[in-house]
């Protein structure tokens, strides 16, 4: 039962919020999350270094106390530090922390008062005004709490799409196994690279479409199976996700897997298309009257209806079809097209590694440079740099360079946008660097006239470049602030400012929409990591995905530029 590193970095947050709530020491508490966030965005699988018998010990910030937990989880699925803290304060409570505005005194003091222990329990409290009832408990906290059960109860089930790929690879992989299978591909939202998925489609090709069944309904990580047929099967995983699997003939797999790609929508204008052309589209193939005229690929399929391959990020019935028509489908990014990111954190403030660390690593990727952004000093729980600090960043980085070859860090900050719309740092330090990136932390009520004010009044400085993850929302968890991002993108392009593609896969802000809009107004995006160690310079496929759902190519992409043309985009004043 192979557990996922997701579920490592979960186990490892729980109990970190089960010490908080305990009022447990901080920096113990600190290391369990710093543990989660690595063990997170790890390219390995955990489970995998283990039967290995790899040290974790090894992974930066891991100790040896860690990596015995980390080891625990992966052998036993449990996690006894956790089961003892459980015993103190129930586990169901770590739900609570995750509503904006509780904390750990506020979830200690809902549990010791009111006895309530889960989120069920929270928004009863709420309907029947007990919550309010507790001293100095703000009317705006219960509204938060309100919502965010909302948002909950309105997402359903949907899984990032990240972590959908951390559950479904290793079922890949057992599929792959199995005795004279040919192909085993993802469809669905999933291979249209959706934020979230509701299931996972797998489609299969092979000899013994039953031997691929049973394998597959035998899955360790499955705890119930919802069908077990020839051609069709579908399971639960202990995670709770549905993965439906089809085994189809080899001259059948371009058309299901243009099927079970989708969209819906896509696949009923491609289908009516066409029954126009006196053809019939179905999961089996094409075919004139009962002759079958294709349908081994979905070259074909596009073929028969005379159109081009269209990218599965672009069957959305979104204008793609229209676009194939004119001939004028974009030719989407790639991973390839990369030059460098635009945002990373140092040890200097929240990140876990030396700039020399993250360079190295950034250039070992094949990037010509790498954008130090650490955060300024309104950010105080971070350590955000204030002048002097950034100055001592910007020698360092200097000496640093003389030491790279085919490669530049960049001097930069992600400059907290202050209420007024002010810089966190002034003019003086900010003319130093190479370029700037300022993103809002705070006050995330504004009005949406105020807070698109607010962002226009930064990017009216003549250093502003970048305004990072400019929505703020974290997927599932908080929703975007008020704000204008038509307004914004026009104001980016007076100014020639340019906005973030955040690649966090819980980030992913810009969303897919606003990347056309950007790219149908002329703003570059900056695809960018918001790294805080090596590691998560991988998150640039994120980012990716989603750029290549906003119909962006190489040219819509700030750092798919050479230093050398990069340069010339940042200078404003400069
Ligand atoms: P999801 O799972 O909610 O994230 O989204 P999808 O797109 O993966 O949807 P799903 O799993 O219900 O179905 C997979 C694909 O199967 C879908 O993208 C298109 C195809 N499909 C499903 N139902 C229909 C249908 O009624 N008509 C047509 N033409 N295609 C369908
Ligand atoms: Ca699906
Ligand atoms: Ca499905």
């Amino acid at each position: 039962m192979p557990v996922h590193n997701i579920e490592i970095a979960q186990t490892l947050n729980k109990l970190a919020d089960l010490l908080e709530i305990e009022g447990a020491n901080v920096f113990r508490v600190r290391a369990y999350r710093n543990a989660a966030r690595l063990v997170e965005s790890l390219p390995r699988s955990v489970a995998d270094m283990v039967a290995a018998n790899e040290d974790l010990a090894e992974l930066p910030g891991i100790g040896e106390a860690l990596a015995l937990k980390m080891k625990e989880i992966v052998e036993t699925g449990h996690l006894q530090a956790l089961e003892k803290e459980a015993k103190h304060v129930p586990e169901t409570l770590s739900d609570l922390m995750k509503i904006p505005g509780l904390g750990p005194k506020r979830v200690h003091e809902i549990f010791e008062k009111l006895k309530i222990a889960d989120l069920k329990g929270l928004g009863n409290a709420v309907r029947t005004g007990k919550l309010r009832a507790l001293a100095g408990f703000a009317e705006k906290t219960e509204h938060k709490i309100r919502e965010y059960i909302e948002r909950k109860s309105k997402a359903g089930n949907r899984v990032l799409w990240f972590t959908a790929e951390q559950i479904v690879a290793p079922l890949l992989k057992t599929l792959q196994g199995v005795k004279g299978i040919k192909q085993v591909v993802p469809a669905g939202s999933f291979r249209r690279r959706l934020e979230t998925v509701g299931d996972v489609d797998i489609l299969a090709t092979g000899a013994d479409s039953a031997e691929i069944m049973r394998r597959f309904v035998e899955y360790e990580d499955a705890v119930k199976v919802l069908a077990h047929g020839q051609t069709r099967s579908a399971i639960v995983l202990r995670s709770g996700l549905q993965v439906d699997l089809r085994v189809v003939p080899e001259e059948s797999y371009g058309a299901t897997l243009h099927y079970f790609t989708g969209s819906k929508t896509h696949n009923i204008a491609i289908r009516a298309r066409a029954l126009q052309a006196g053809l019939k589209l179905n999961e089996y193939g094409v075919f004139r009257g009962e002759k079958r005229i294709g349908g081994a690929t979905e070259q074909e399929i596009y073929a028969a209806v005379q159109l081009p391959y269209i990218e599965p990020e672009l069957r959305e019935s979104r204008g793609e079809i229209e676009a194939a028509e004119r001939g004028q489908l974009p030719k989407l990014v790639g991973l390839a097209d990369i030059r460098g990111d635009l945002h990373a954190h140092s040890r200097a403030t929240d990140g876990q590694s030396t700039i020399a660390e993250l360079a190295a690593t950034a250039q070992k990727r094949g990037y010509e440079y790498l954008a130090i952004t650490d955060h300024s000093k309104h950010l105080s729980m971070v350590h955000g740099l204030n002048t002097t600090r950034l100055r001592q960043q910007i020698r360092e980085i200097d000496r640093l360079n003389e030491k790279f070859h085919g490669f530049r860090i960049l001097k930069s900050t992600e400059v907290d946008i202050l209420e007024s719309g002010e810089l966190d740092l002034s003019d003086d330090i900010l003319r130093e660097l190479d370029l700037v990136v300022g993103a809002v932390h705070h006050i995330f009520t504004l009005s949406r006239a105020k807070q698109t004010e607010r962002i226009i009044r930064a990017m009216d400085n003549p250093y502003f470049n970048i305004l990072a993850h400019p929505s703020g929302r974290l997927i599932g968890e908080r929703e975007a602030y008020e704000v204008d991002l038509e307004r914004l993108l026009a104001a980016a392009r007076e100014r020639g400012c340019f906005l973030e593609l955040n690649s966090h896969p819980q980030r992913l802000d810009l969303n897919d929409a606003y990347c056309r809009m950007a790219k149908e107004l002329g703003v570059k995006v900056a695809i960018a990591t918001d790294a805080h160690r090596p590691a998560d310079l991988e998150l640039m496929r994120f980012g990716i995905g989603q750029a290549r759902r906003g119909w962006l190519e190489k040219e819509d992409v700030l750092n798919a530029s050479s230093w050398r043309s990069l340069q010339q985009l940042l200078k404003r004043s400069r």
